[in-house]
């Protein structure tokens, strides 16, 4: 059985977004930073034992000018994937606006989308230190809007823990279709 998923990528501007779905899909990483116009999608097929499932994947621009457009992406979404800068607090408490914006527009399918919390950049942390604390994501993954089920931690520019990420969500979503 192959299945078909919609996933988001939410979080503000510049916290690693596409280079996440650049990673994952194209194996590749880019230092420049280009800002995401509305969205860009990408597909990839996801085999997680003898199941598959296409990922659509919906990168969604962070920069406040697009988020009167970003309902329409939000919605009918199976899945989210929340992101943070590890080496900036204020895009970490950026998400609870994120996840009013997509209980809000994801109506349709708020109460069975699987959602996981991520943790952007983590090859900064040796350089800047570390500016999260436990209580921060503790006080993040339990606003009841978020509905998040799993941490990650990943560097899309290292590239460790993209595809566990990811993985990790399509089987959530699996296991509770
Ligand atoms: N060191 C480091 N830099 C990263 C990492 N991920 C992304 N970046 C850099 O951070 C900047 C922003 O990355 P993007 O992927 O464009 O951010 P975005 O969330 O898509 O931004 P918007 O499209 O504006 O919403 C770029 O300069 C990337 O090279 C990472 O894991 N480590
Ligand atoms: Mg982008």
């Amino acid at each position: 059985m192959v299945y078909q998923f919609k996933v988001v990528l939410a979080g503000q501007a510049a916290v690693g977004k596409t280079a996440l779905a650049d990673r994952f899909v194209y194996q590749k990483f880019q230092e420049k930073y280009k800002l995401t116009i509305g969205v860009e999608m990408y597909t990839k097929k996801v085999d997680i034992k003898d199941e598959t499932a296409i990922l659509t994947i919906w990168d969604i621009g962070g920069q406040s000018r697009f988020e009167s457009i970003r309902e329409l992406f939000f919605n009918g979404a199976d899945g989210a994937i929340f992101i943070y800068d590890a080496t900036s607090s204020d895009s970490l408490f950026a998400l609870h606006t994120w996840f009013k914006e997509y209980k809000r527009s994801n109506k349709m399918k708020y109460d069975i989308s699987h959602n996981i919390l991520v943790k952007n950049k983590i090859d900064l942390i040796k350089n800047v230190g570390e500016v999260i604390s436990e209580k921060m994501i503790n006080t993040i993954a339990r606003d009841p809007n978020g509905r998040i089920k799993e941490l990650y931690d990943v560097s899309a520019k290292k590239g460790t823990g993209v595809k566990k990420m990811f993985e990790g969500l399509t089987k959530l979503i699996l296991d509770n279709r």
